[in-house]
């Protein structure tokens, strides 16, 4: 009697713990896991840029090296023009810094972070703070959404020298 007591209990908690675990498995799994393919697999739409377009950076120059570690960088396009973020019109876009990092994906709005600045006003110039020692920095345009052109446009990939100010200017300081 008491063996079949046992019995019972344990097949009923097996019944339990059987029926609750496919629940438990396919909540997470049944809506959140395709919202998340599609946001990072959805390619947003491009928009054109002529061939000619050409973006530069037009201070510092590449393999600088600079005594200060509150740097102007100035930039600018040719056969291309400059807009607020937010605007569509046509062979226009906004200046992005890349720093220190490599090209983010060109299908993607560009990242907001302290290696990608957004120039969504169209400035065309801006001071970056950086440590001593070697930095690159890189221009690539994006389009209203922050999406890079097709073609994009990117500048010249340069590499700087950041050089702490000279210890004669330290020196005055004191
Ligand atoms: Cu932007």
């Amino acid at each position: 009697m008491r063996a079949l007591q046992r019995l019972m209990i344990v097949s009923c908690a097996v019944g339990v713990a059987a029926s609750a675990a496919p629940a438990r498995a396919q909540a997470p799994s049944d809506k959140p896991v395709p919202t998340q393919q599609a946001a990072t697999q959805q390619a947003f739409k491009r928009t054109p840029a002529p061939a000619d377009a050409y973006v530069y950076i037009g201070w510092p120059n590449d393999n600088e090296t600079v005594h200060t570690t509150h740097i102007k960088v100035w930039f600018g396009t040719r056969n291309f023009g400059v807009a607020p973020a937010g605007t569509t019109k046509p062979n226009t876009g906004h200046h992005h810094l890349l720093i220190d990092t490599p090209l983010p994906p060109m299908d993607q709005p560009i990242p907001n972070d302290k290696n990608h600045q957004h120039f969504g006003l169209g400035q065309t110039e801006t001071f970056v703070d950086l440590p001593p020692g070697t930095h690159t920095l890189q221009i690539l345009m994006g389009d209203v959404d922050h999406v890079p052109h097709d073609p994009p446009l990117m500048s010249k990939k340069i590499t700087i020298h950041v050089r702490a100010a000279p210890a004669s200017a330290v020196a005055e300081a004191h």
